[in-house]
């Protein structure tokens, strides 16, 4: 198959997910052409099947705000066109479904007929697309694409409740190269950051609000006062200032480093004992995903998708959401030293379960399914 992909290119879940699937694609034979306003972070490489199409963004005086969405639907129109697509793929709905729609549009009046699939992330849905400012359009354009994806049962959930959706959503959860995302070796790392054998916590996300990483840094404070232990948080974003704010008002600085964002975040994974995800919304959890797959058990909250994936009490502990009390008492009962080599052993399991040869083939024959179902309306036409 010729597949385009559209994707937020940065270091976000979704954009994460966009890139690895259509690298799985790559491998398995499928032309891969990915269409961003910046090359994706994790496509560094060459590959003869993987192709990249900058959008291009003119800015001119009259423009405050750069019409992105018309730049991207031109591109679609440009690469589907040239490059003979077959279907395009597009993950997070804002503002890629509605571009894509208009491309297709525009395409239909050259003869070309292009198929449509939409992958719904999480705040797409749950925290943007439902603001008033955009969801007549984010329900149309998802009520107009051939087929639509949610990364968990809870996120289809939410689009149905949210949204008046005709068309049928199809859960293809998150999924993990396990080939990357393993325990490596990294003794002289741990021994650095914990010289007198310390647990280690580990968080990483993008810093925003739905993150509550505040959260963290105070199930880390309970902790350290029970137990020697050390925090690395990994990534950055708007909240960055309050933490460190609060790292100081708690007095934990000496014992937290902000590691900003990391390429090789697996590397850190594999000397970690604990990760913390204690979100106020998630409709998967990818993050937790990746710590799984280095064997780190999981204290998260029980929002959105999570519990689809940190099983109670096996993987890790579920509470909810700003109970840091309840947390903390998890984190410790993990990191206890008879405790901890059984997690570590069932997070691994149940992140094998997600391993991408597992899911992948589930989108193939999706796109199978899609393509034949437009074949048809066609020809019933
Ligand atoms: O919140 C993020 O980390 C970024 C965001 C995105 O869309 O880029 O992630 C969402 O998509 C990921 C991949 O499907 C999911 O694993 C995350 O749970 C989801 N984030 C939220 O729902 C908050």
């Amino acid at each position: 198959m010729n597949i385009g992909i559209v994707c937020y290119p940065t270091f976000g879940g979704s954009g994460v997910v966009a890139t690895e699937l259509g690298i799985g694609l790559a491998k398995e034979g499928h032309r891969v052409h990915f269409i961003t306003y910046s090359q994706p972070t994790r496509l560094s490489f060459f590959n003869e099947n993987l192709f990249y199409h900058e959008v291009d963004i003119r800015s001119y005086p009259l423009f405050v705000y750069p019409p992105y969405e018309l730049a991207l639907a031109s591109k679609m129109v440009d690469v589907v066109k040239y490059e003979k697509l077959d279907l395009l793929h597009v993950h997070y709905a804002i503002p890629h479904a509605s571009a894509a729609y208009m491309a297709k549009q525009i395409l239909a009046t050259h003869g070309i007929k292009i198929p449509v699939v939409t992958t719904l992330h999480g705040t797409d849905i749950t925290l943007v697309g439902k603001d008033a400012s955009y969801e007549p359009v984010v329900t149309f354009s998802i009520n107009q694409s051939d087929g639509v994806t949610a990364v968990s049962d809870d996120l289809k959930k939410d689009t149905y409740e949210h949204f008046d959706i005709t068309k049928d959503i199809r859960v293809i959860p998150n999924f993990i190269d396990l080939s990357r995302f393993k325990k490596q070796k990294k003794e002289h790392f741990k021994k650095a950051i914990c010289p007198n054998d310390e647990a280690l916590i580990v968080h990483t996300s993008n810093f925003r609000k739905v993150k509550r990483v505040d959260d963290v840094v105070r199930v880390f404070n309970n902790v350290r006062r029970e137990i020697p232990a050390k925090l690395l948080l990994v990534g950055d974003g708007p909240e960055r200032k309050n933490i460190e704010s609060l790292c100081r008002e708690l007095g934990t600085c000496d014992d937290i480093r902000f590691l900003g964002k990391l390429d090789q975040v697996e590397e850190v994974l594999s000397v970690a004992d604990l990760f913390i995800m204690p979100s106020e919304k998630e409709s998967f959890g990818l993050a937790a995903l990746e710590a799984m797959a280095c064997e780190v058990p999981v204290i998260s909250t029980n929002t959105g998708g999570l519990p689809e994936l940190n099983v109670h009490g096996e993987t890790g502990f579920l509470s909810n959401v700003g109970d840091v009390e309840d947390m903390t008492k998890n984190a410790l009962i993990i990191l206890d030293k008879e405790n901890l080599p059984r997690f570590k052993e069932n997070a691994l399991t149940r992140a094998k379960q997600f391993e991408i040869s597992r899911i992948m083939p589930l989108y193939e024959a999706f796109y199978e399914e899609i393509l034949e179902q437009t074949s048809s309306v066609q020809k019933i036409r």
